[in-house]
């Protein structure tokens, strides 16, 4: 049980339950800080009494941005005295990133400031890119979930507090995390809760998810869903905590399929609120937007087995790599990343690996980008956007989460990425490539009582 009291204040030692049970000394002062923040400002983190931050137009820190040129508002939300964070977890490729620009571009127009986070356990997010695309204030949280990174995710949301004076923050917690409510949503209640109103908790499942959840509720063959026990037990948790499931992807099945997913989801969740939405074409959104407009969450506590949590994550190979493309005539960039896509992805099947979700991006900056993305082994990928073939350079960016080791992950995608400049006569160069398999996840704070 997580207590808190005066003597904690006072920089005493607190005692948190956390996955193995450990203390935190409160050696940073009063704020709780954890050392490796070492003398960085950090005006957020009061534990008594959070300040009030007010906000003025001279405040040197604050970027007045023009107001929108918008239609009038189609998403009736209320006016909003703290800024309200709404969090869309979900795993790996249900569509988050996608949700929080069609969301963002929603809010947008009708007029609301909305800042964006990004959140990954390593640096060099192929999502911090696409969202910035929305014109909306984005900040990024790596090397790390929230929950074990806490006091940088409270950073982050202040850095978005001071510089565009959200209204409302979309933040999109790494697909691989659970525990929410204990480890984000209640700590944040708790402390900064004069400052901070949070949402309803989203999850999303698409349509694929879905289909193994329901498969496994009829006691079908796991080995079909080719997903161990420990992943699909952060599959479970996560919906466990959501006071709003959100089934996506809903423009890839029939209708007859939707209306068996969705009484399968009913099966599961019971009476909880549900949405069934496409986040690339925008349907149902609005939907989903007014109904966490208002509210708070309930905070639902997940029964979250660490050890086995640890045991999904760890399973997954992690890599983020960035680099450049360079070519001496023009080029189909759609063509090459339809191609650089498709080789990873083939390598990773031929590697005996379980692509859960590979994201590539190349962009110009200010000319535009072509993304390339696939969620498994067989289904061909999605590419969006465009670059001109005149382009002649452009920035790479690799994001792989992989059921396989990360050593072979590593090679697969630095062998692929070179044969395929090689066969469309473009140099590729990847100047950095991180992989890895992630930590156990150890929150800095986890508060079982609501
Ligand atoms: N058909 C379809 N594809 C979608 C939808 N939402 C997301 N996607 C695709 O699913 C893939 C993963 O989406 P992304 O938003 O990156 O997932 P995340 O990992 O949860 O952030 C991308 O290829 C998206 O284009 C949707 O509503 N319909
Ligand atoms: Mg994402």
């Amino acid at each position: 049980m997580y207590t808190i009291d005066k003597a904690d204040s006072r920089g005493g030692v607190r005692e948190y339950e956390t996955p193995r049970r450990h203390t935190v000394p409160t050696c940073a002062g009063a704020h709780g800080i954890p050392d490796t923040l070492g003398e960085r400002p950090f005006v957020l983190l009061e534990y008594e009494k959070p300040p009030t931050v007010n906000y003025t137009l001279s405040d040197p820190c604050v970027t007045e941005k023009p107001p929108p040129k918008m239609a009038p508002s189609p998403i009736e939300m209320p006016m909003l005295e703290r800024t309200r964070l709404i969090l869309v977890g979900g795993f790996l490729g249900a569509g988050k990133t996608t949700l929080l620009r069609r969301a963002a571009e929603k809010l947008m127009a009708s007029g609301r400031r909305v800042a964006l986070l990004a959140n990954d356990q390593a640096e060099g997010l192929v999502d911090t890119s696409l969202l910035r695309e929305t014109g909306a204030d984005v900040d990024e949280v790596g090397g790390g979930c929230f929950c074990c990174r806490f006091p940088q995710m409270m950073e982050a949301v202040e850095r978005l507090m001071r510089r565009s004076r959200p209204e409302i923050i979309i933040a999109e917690p790494v697909g691989s995390c659970t525990d929410l409510a204990a480890t984000v949503i209640r700590p944040i209640r708790k402390m900064f809760g004069e400052q901070i109103e949070v949402a309803p908790l989203s999850v999303l499942i698409d349509v694929h998810q879905m289909r193994i959840m329901q498969d496994l509720g009829r006691e079908f063959d796991k080995r079909i869903s080719r997903l161990p026990d420990s992943v699909l037990h952060i599959y479970r948790t996560q919906l466990e905590e959501a006071d709003v499931v959100v089934l996506n992807k809903c423009d890839l099945v029939s209708s007859d399929d939707l209306v068996a997913l969705e009484a399968s989801l009913a099966d599961l969740l019971g009476d909880r609120p549900r949405f069934a939405i496409s986040a690339e074409a925008g349907t149902g959104v609005d939907d989903w937007l007014e109904a966490i407009a208002s509210g708070e969450t309930e905070s639902r506590t997940a029964r979250v087995d660490y050890d086995v949590y640890a045991e999904g994550e760890a399973a997954m190979g992690w890599l983020n790599a960035n680099g450049t493309v360079k070519a001496q005539a023009d080029v189909d960039w759609t063509d090459f990343m339809q191609r650089l896509v498709r080789q990873i992805q083939a390598d990773i099947a031929a590697a005996g690996g379980v692509v859960q979700h590979l994201k590539c991006f190349l962009t110009v900056p200010r000319k535009g980008h072509v993304a390339g993305n696939c969620i498994d082994n067989t289904r061909p990928p999605v590419i969006r956007g465009n670059l001109e073939p005149s382009v002649r350079k452009a920035n790479l960016l690799v994001n792989a989460r992989v059921l396989i080791a990360s050593e072979t992950l590593r090679r697969v995608v630095v062998d692929a990425v070179e044969r395929v400049g090689a066969d469309t006569a473009v140099e590729t160069r990847l100047n950095v490539v991180r992989s890895f398999h992630p930590d156990r996840p150890e929150p800095v704070h986890r508060m079982l009582d609501s």
